[in-house]
C-alpha cells in the first residue's frame, strides 16, 4: 500500500510557476495621449484585478469625452503632418520595430496577460505574444507594397480610426487593429477593455521605445461610455469593434448615417462536427482546444460538438478521460490548462446560462476538480442530452461549457450546423478530402477548419456574417477595410 501511494505521489505535478518578477506593475496608469502618459482630465481611475486572486493590480484612468476628444485630436494631427504623408517604406520601419520589441519583451508581455486576464501562461506565451507580434511583422511587409495589394494603383488610407477591444485576448486583438490601420497609415485611438488594460498600456510604452511618433497609437483606457463616446466622435472616420452582438448593433446604430466606415467582429455559437471516420484521438484533441483554450473566451469556440451518432459513446468516453487530465488552477503555473474566468460578471453569466441548460433538461457533466478559495473559476463542463431549442445550444456562453448533439447523416450535420442567427466559424473532422469540401460548402461560417481547431494566422482572413458581423481581419482582405480602395 504503501508502495503504491509511493508511485503515485511520484507522478503529481510539481508547480511550475513562471516568476512574476519580470513584470513591474505601476501603482497607477495614465491615458497615452499624442505619445505621453497623461491623467484624465478629471481625474477617475478605475481598478483592474487579478481574476485568479482578486488582488488590485493597479488604478488605471478613466477617460472621458474631453479625453476621448484630446486623443482624436492627437490622431488627426499625427495623420495630417506625420504618418499620412510619410513612405511606406519609413511606416514599416516603424512596425518592424514594434515587432521586434515584442518578441525581445515577450515574457513580460506574457506575464503580465496571465496576471490581467487570468490565461494560462502557456497560452499567453506560446500563443497571445507571438502572435500579436506576427502581425505587426505581416503588416509591416505590406505598409509599402499595398500599391500592389489589388486595391488599385494608390489606395489611400481612412484617416483616425476608433478601435474598441475585448478582454478575451487583450494584447492579440490590439495587434489585429492597429498593425493593419498602421500598415496602411492611419492613426490610431485603441479603447482597451476595461477588465484588461495593462498590455494595451505596455504596448503603447512600446511604441514609445520604437520612437513611434507622436499621436500615430493613442491608448483611452475605461469602461463602455469610453468605447461609446470614441465610437460618437466625429473626428473619426472609421471603427474597428470585437465584442459582443448586442454592443455591435449599438455601435452599427450609433454610426449609421455619418460616413464612418465600420468593422464588426462579433460572437458565435460554432459547431464543431466530428464524423465516424474521424482519427478519434486527434478529434478529442481538437474538441478540448475548440472549447477550453482560453476557459472558452473566444468568439470562435466550437461551444457545440455535433458528433455522429454510431461513435457518440465512444468519442464521449474518450473525450470524458480527457477532460479528467486538464489542470485547472494558478494561470501563471507552467503545467495550467484552464486559467481563471476574467471577471465575477462573465462567471456569474456561464453560471446562469449552465443552471439554464440543466433546468432545460440537458445533463450537466464536470471531471472532479478542485477550485481554488479564490478568484473567479469553473470547471470544465460537458452538456449531453442537448437539444437545439436549449439555450445553451443557441446563446454564447463564453465559457468552458460544451452542449453535445447528435447527428446521423451529413445533411443533418449541416442543418444543426447552420441552426443559429450566428455565422463566425466551425469544424469539421473527418478522413475524407471530399466531405470536407461539401460541409465547407454548406456551412454559414466565415471560417471552417478542417480536422483542427482554433489555428489563427496574419496571413488568413478572419471573420464572420450574420449576428457574427461584417469585414474581415488579417491578410488582404483585412488591410481593405483601412483603405479607401
Ligand atoms: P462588450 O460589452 O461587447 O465589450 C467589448 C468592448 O466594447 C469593451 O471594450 C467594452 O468596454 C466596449 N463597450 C461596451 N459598451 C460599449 C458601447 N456602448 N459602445 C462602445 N464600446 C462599448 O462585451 P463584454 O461585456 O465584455 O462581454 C459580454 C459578452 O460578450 C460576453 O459574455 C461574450 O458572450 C461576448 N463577448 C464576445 C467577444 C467576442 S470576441 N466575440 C468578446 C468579448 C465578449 P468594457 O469592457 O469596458 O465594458
Amino acid at each position: 500500500m504503501q508502495g503504491e501511494l509511493a508511485a503515485q505521489a511520484e507522478w503529481d505535478y510539481a508547480p511550475a510557476p513562471e516568476s512574476r518578477d519580470i513584470v513591474s506593475i505601476a501603482p497607477e496608469y495614465g491615458l497615452f495621449i499624442d505619445g505621453e502618459f497623461v491623467p484624465a482630465a478629471d481625474g477617475r481611475q478605475f481598478a483592474t484585478v487579478n481574476p485568479a486572486t482578486e488582488e488590485p493590480l493597479a488604478q488605471v484612468a478613466d477617460a472621458g469625452e474631453a479625453d476621448v476628444d484630446r486623443a482624436v485630436a492627437a490622431a488627426r494631427a499625427a495623420y495630417e503632418r506625420v504618418w499620412g504623408p510619410m513612405p511606406g517604406a519609413e511606416r514599416a520601419k516603424y512596425l518592424y520595430r514594434i515587432a521586434r520589441l515584442l518578441q525581445e519583451r515577450s515574457r513580460e508581455f506574457a506575464v503580465l496577460e496571465s496576471l490581467d486576464n487570468g490565461k494560462p501562461i502557456k497560452e499567453s506565451r506560446d500563443v497571445d505574444i507571438p502572435l500579436a507580434a506576427a502581425h505587426f511583422f505581416y503588416h509591416a511587409g505590406w505598409a509599402d507594397k499595398l500599391e500592389h495589394a489589388g486595391f488599385g494603383p494608390s489606395p489611400r488610407p481612412l484617416g483616425v480610426s476608433g478601435q474598441v477591444i475585448p478582454w478575451n485576448f487583450p494584447l492579440l486583438m490590439a495587434a489585429w487593429k492597429l498593425a493593419p490601420a498602421l500598415a496602411a497609415g492611419n492613426t490610431c485611438v485603441l479603447k482597451p477593455a476595461e477588465t484588461t488594460p495593462l498590455t494595451a498600456l505596455l504596448l503603447a510604452e512600446v511604441c514609445q521605445q520604437a520612437g513611434l511618433p507622436p499621436g500615430v497609437l493613442n491608448v483611452t483606457t475605461g469602461a463602455g461610455s469610453t468605447g461609446a463616446a470614441l465610437v460618437s466622435h466625429p473626428g473619426v472616420d472609421k471603427i474597428a469593434f470585437t465584442g459582443s452582438t448586442e454592443v455591435g448593433k449599438e455601435i452599427q446604430r450609433a454610426v449609421a448615417g455619418t460616413g464612418k466606415r465600420l468593422t464588426l467582429e462579433l460572437g458565435g455559437k460554432a459547431a464543431n462536427i466530428v464524423f465516424d471516420d474521424a482519427p478519434v484521438e486527434g478529434a478529442v484533441e481538437g474538441i478540448v482546444n475548440g472549447i477550453f483554450f482560453n476557459q472558452g473566451h473566444v468568439c470562435c469556440a466550437g461551444s457545440r460538438l455535433l458528433v455522429q451518432e454510431s461513435v457518440a459513446d465512444s468519442v464521449l468516453g474518450r473525450l470524458r478521460d480527457r477532460l479528467g487530465t486538464l489542470r485547472l488552477g494558478d494561470p501563471l503555473d507552467k503545467n495550467t490548462d484552464i486559467g481563471a474566468i476574467n471577471s465575477r460578471q462573465q462567471l456569474d453569466k456561464i453560471r446562469e446560462l449552465s443552471d439554464a441548460g440543466e433546468a432545460e433538461g440537458a445533463e450537466r457533466w464536470s471531471p472532479p476538480c478542485q477550485l481554488p478559495d479564490r478568484g473567479y473559476w469553473f470547471p470544465p463542463t460537458l452538456f449531453t442530452g442537448v437539444s437545439q431549442s436549449h439555450r445553451i445550444a443557441q446563446e454564447e456562453i463564453f465559457g468552458p461549457v460544451l452542449s453535445v448533439l447528435t447527428f446521423r447523416t451529413p445533411d443533418e450535420a449541416v442543418a444543426k450546423a447552420n441552426n443559429t442567427p450566428y455565422g463566425l466559424s466551425a469544424g469539421v473532422w473527418t478522413e475524407k478530402g471530399s466531405r470536407i469540401l461539401w460541409m465547407a460548402q454548406r456551412l454559414r461560417a466565415g471560417v471552417v477548419w478542417a480536422n483542427t481547431y482554433n489555428r489563427f494566422d496574419p496571413t488568413s482572413p478572419f471573420g464572420g456574417y450574420r449576428e457574427s458581423g461584417f469585414g474581415r481581419e488579417g491578410g488582404r482582405h483585412g488591410l481593405a477595410a483601412y483603405l479607401n480602395a
